[in-house]
């Protein structure tokens, strides 16, 4: 079992990023049973999901004229417009039934205000609103604030270039470190976007790792 200075934190793992959702990534499913091991090994795990209003920013019919997969400027900057999907309380934002975490201590949702997205399950698009994963991860861990709380991060699911790159590159940012499970994970790839994530993450000194190392206590 991990120390409490860890935590796995499984992202996204819902129906609309799997094979026949609204977006989805190829082969997303593969990576349910994965996160399952992984998160025997955990004592501390917690979930994402993302969880838009009906007329989210980030979806493409909220733009007269704009199609899914166009990029448009917003306040805080560039957005990717994505098929409308993760809405709060559908189906397609449901966990996927054969993730087992029952021992899942939170579970973040994101991408709830209606006019900023949230990639990150630290930080939402705008950089500057917090989720309050950091503050509730210092809060926690072995023994409590007191005796300083998680160190370090354990990222993996859905998207490897997105929610996933996002999510270990905050974690980083805010003081942890931060590992980034490759097999646990799968990518969108829109426009090289993979390849640029991990470019980013190497940058930022985020850790690869494979969950059988992961799992040997290698990583
Ligand atoms: C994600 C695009 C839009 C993700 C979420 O989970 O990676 N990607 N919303
Ligand atoms: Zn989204």
């Amino acid at each position: 079992m991990r120390s409490a200075d860890d935590v796995l934190l499984l992202i996204d793992l819902q129906y609309d990023f799997m094979p026949g959702g609204a977006l989805a990534v190829a082969h997303g499913d593969e990576v349910v049973p994965v996160a399952n091991r992984l998160a025997q090994a955990f004592s501390h795990v917690v979930l994402t999901q993302d969880w838009h209003p009906a007329q989210h920013v980030s979806f493409a019919a909220s733009h007269a004229g704009r199609q899914p997969f166009e990029t448009i400027a917003l306040p805080y900057g560039e957005q990717v417009l994505w098929p409308t999907h993760c809405v709060q309380g559908t189906a397609g934002a449901d966990l996927h039934r054969d993730l087992h975490v029952p021992h899942a201590r939170a579970i973040i949702r994101k991408g709830h205000h209606a006019d900023v997205d949230s990639y990150s399950a630290f930080l939402e698009a705008d950089r500057a609103t917090p989720t309050g994963l950091s503050g509730y991860l210092r809060e926690t861990g072995a023994n409590g604030g007191a005796h300083g709380g998680v160190k370090r991060v354990y990222c993996c699911g859905l998207a490897t270039d997105y929610c996933v790159a996002w999510s270990a590159l905050d974690a980083r940012a805010a003081g942890f470190e931060a590992v980034l499970i490759e097999d646990a994970s799968r990518a969108i790839d829109l426009n090289g976007s993979l390849a640029a994530a991990w470019e980013q993450l190497r940058a930022a000194g985020v850790k690869r790792a494979q969950s059988a190392e992961v799992l040997r206590g290698a990583a």
